[in-house]
């Protein structure tokens, strides 16, 4: 495991860096599915607006993954595979923090005028959420079991 990662028998996370073309027009970040992410493609969603005092996330997926990015502005986000924790600050539109299924996330302090993109390997279900933080310890308890 490295120093920007969590791994663990139930799910994973790690920091994912694209490409960037710069020339004087500016800066151009691309992302392939499959290639520069680990899945295919199949939703993207973005959170925009955001109360600076707002916390968002507070769940898990039972098979979700999913890749967030800090197009504009900064958050940070914990994730939790049920035994340790660990915190990331977003702030950099070309690095994205992969989030596997089963790693409990919450996000907060974000600034002003912050917009968070996601790219999500499912489209939306509310079934696969995770709501309860006890329930996902005790569903990665029972995966780690088996
Ligand atoms: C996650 C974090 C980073 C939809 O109808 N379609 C969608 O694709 C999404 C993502 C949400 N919704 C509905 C479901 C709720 O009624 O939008 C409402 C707010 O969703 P939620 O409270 O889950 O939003 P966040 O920001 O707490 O969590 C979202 C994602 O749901 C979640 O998968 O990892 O962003």
């Amino acid at each position: 495991m490295t120093a920007d990662s969590l791994s663990s028998h139930n799910g994973s996370v790690r920091l994912i860096g694209l490409p960037v073309v710069s020339d004087p027009r500016g800066d151009l970040t691309f992302v392939e599915g499959g290639n520069h992410v680990p899945f295919q493609i199949r939703r993207v969603y973005y959170l925009y607006n955001v109360p600076v005092d707002s916390e968002r996330g507070g769940h898990a997926h039972h098979e979700l993954e999913q890749v967030i990015f800090a197009l504009s502005g900064s958050f940070r986000i914990a994730v939790d595979d049920g035994r340790k924790r660990r915190e990331y600050w977003l702030r950099d539109p070309r690095t994205g923090l992969y989030i596997s299924r089963m790693i409990w996330r919450e996000m907060d302090a974000f600034s002003q005028g912050a917009v968070c993109m996601v790219l999500a390997s499912q489209p939306y279900d509310e079934a696969d959420y995770i709501r309860d933080y006890n329930a996902f310890v005790q569903e990665t308890e029972r995966e780690t079991a088996s």
